[in-house]
């Protein structure tokens, strides 16, 4: 992966109310934590409490900072709506909350026309990280970190494939559920079954990036150093491409 200048990171974070809004909204990282396997009994007792606090989110009026809504938006408003219009509609007269909404939302690094994907991973650790210490608060749990997943591992049974409380039952009583969600996905079909192989780690030595998916991997350097980690805590997420429409060339500086 390449690198980028750390400051530059940094200046960029200093553009975003993170820190107004994450102190204000979310809970206090007072005590060391630890992060289970999904797989794991403790694992899955933080998924029940991740499944009923996105509940109680999902169903927080959408104005709320603390709300899905605004957690979602915070990286990018829904794509077949502008973020000026769903401003308005989502706060119709000024407010606090409206300047915040503002300030945050569609804010991701990585994932817009003209972003640095070397910020893919930073940014969205750091989203990552505030929506966990935004659960601690809502649901009242203090020790609830998100759980892993290990999705490079077609070995094992939690492999490629989206974990099943995410997908069963399939109905609207069940928050981790999403129709939309790719078909195969959510009947639990490995989600690179179209490119086995494709959500190898060796992705996370690529430069390139794409939003519209896996479409074919092309590691720039085999076996490019990275960490091997039994335990699947790796940052999860990043799928890179050759072909993506905003693939760009690596800036190794
Ligand atoms: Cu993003």
């Amino acid at each position: 992966m390449s690198k980028f200048p750390r400051r530059t990171f940094i200046a960029g974070l200093s553009t975003i109310p993170f820190a107004l809004w994450f102190e204000k909204y979310a809970a206090a990282q007072t005590r060391a934590h630890i992060r289970y396997n999904v797989t794991s009994v403790n694992g899955l007792k933080m998924l029940n409490i991740y499944r009923g606090t996105v509940g109680t989110m999902m169903s927080t009026a959408e104005p709320s900072p603390i709300g899905w809504l605004f957690q979602w938006y915070t990286h990018n408003v829904r794509g077949d709506r502008t973020k000026a219009a769903e401003l308005a509609r989502v706060y119709p007269a000024p407010s606090a909350q409206k300047t915040l909404a503002t300030a945050m939302w569609n804010t991701c690094q990585a994932h817009h026309a003209g972003d640095v994907e070397d910020y893919f991973l930073p940014w969205h650790r750091m989203y990552v990280y505030f929506l966990e210490r935004i659960i601690r608060k809502v649901s009242g749990h203090a020790e609830f970190t998100l759980p892993y997943w290990n999705y490079s591992n077609p070995a094992v049974p939690s492999g490629p494939r989206v974990p099943k409380a995410f997908r069963a039952p399939a109905a609207a009583t069940n928050p981790l559920y999403r129709p939309q969600r790719n078909a195969g996905a959510n009947a639990g079909s490995p989600i690179d079954a179209t490119d086995p192989g494709a959500l190898d780690l060796t992705a996370l030595a690529e430069c390139t990036y794409s939003p519209s998916g896996v479409i074919r991997v092309r590691p720039l350097r085999t076996g490019a150093g990275l960490p091997r980690r039994e335990d699947g805590t790796g940052s999860g997420g990043r799928t890179a491409t050759n072909s993506g429409n905003r693939a760009r060339r690596c800036r190794r500086t």
